[in-house]
Parts: structure tokens; sequence; C-alpha cells
């Protein structure tokens, strides 16, 4: 059984992967209207992603005997002032969503709570891709620059960001 405080901790989780769902589908529809096809393919992506960890949350809470609560989302942000902003934005969240989780372990650690513990590992070792995916597309504007084509070639390129272990 899950204590109130870790249920709790689970419930606002749960909340933030839905958040970083609809923020990631929000800036695939603004890389797609903006002409940036590969990236908008990457933040679908990214989007089904973390709709998948609200719902791996969801399931441990409710298979614990708590009670998942399905949340409520609004303002999310629809205008990006540039591309690159895009993806600083993403890889803020990314660190935060680390930082939850770690917050969340600090918590099943000082109640003895091993169970929760070994769950989050799963997300602990997902967070670490994610940063690692983050930093690298931000990295292609750093190298490939932005000017004449540039942005053009860093979309390309985004296409081919993957992580290997
Ligand atoms: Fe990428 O945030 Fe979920 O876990």
């Amino acid at each position: 059984l899950l204590s109130t405080e870790i249920e709790n901790l689970l419930n606002q989780q749960i909340k933030k992967e839905a958040i970083s769902a609809s923020l990631y589908l929000s800036m695939a529809s603004w890389c797609d209207r903006n002409g940036y096809d590969y990236s908008a393919e990457y933040f679908y992506k990214q989007s089904d992603e973390e709709r998948h960890h609200q719902m791996k949350i969801f399931h441990y809470v409710a298979d614990m005997g708590g009670t998942a609560i399905s949340p409520e989302i609004s303002n999310i942000k629809v205008e990006f002032s540039s591309f690159r902003e895009v993806f600083e934005d993403a890889l803020e969240a990314e660190i935060a969503i680390t930082q939850s989780f770690k917050n969340i372990a600090a918590k099943c650690h000082k109640e003895q709570d091993y169970v929760t513990l070994e769950f989050l590992n799963w997300f602990f070792k997902e967070q670490r891709e994610e940063e690692y995916k983050a930093r690298r597309a931000l990295e292609l504007f750093d190298v490939i620059g932005e000017e004449g084509t540039g942005r053009w070639e860093i979309d390309k390129h985004v296409k081919k960001i993957s992580y290997s272990e």
C-alpha cells in the first residue's frame, strides 16, 4: 500500500507527465506550421512517450490500491519566439522532471518504500535518455549554426538523434 504522501507525489507526477505530453504536442504543432517537419515528428513522438509515462504511473497508483487522479491541464504555451526556444524549453522541462523524480525517490527512501523506489528506476533511465536527446538537439544549433539554410539543416539532423546505452 502507498502512503498518502507518496500517493500524492505520484499523482502530482501523473499531472507533470500529462503537462509534458501536452507541451510536446504544442511544440510539434509549432514546428509543423513553421516548416520544421522532422522536428514536428520528433515532438509528436516525445508527446506519445510522455503520455506513456503518465499512464505507467497511473496504473502503478491504481495497482497499489491508491486513487489515480486524471489531471486537469491548462495554459499550455502555444507560441514560441524561435526554433531554438522550442528546444531550450524542452531541455528545461526534462531537467525539471528529473528533479521531480529525485524528490519522490528521496521521500521513498525516508519512508522505506522500496517498492516504489524500484518502480522509479525505470524513469531515471528514461530521463537520462530524454535529457541526452534534448541536449543533443540544442548542440545542433551551435555546431551547425542558424544562418542561411542552417535551421533547415538542423531540422534534418533532429531526425537522426538517437540514444545508445
Ligand atoms: Fe520526459 O518526462 Fe516523462 O518521465
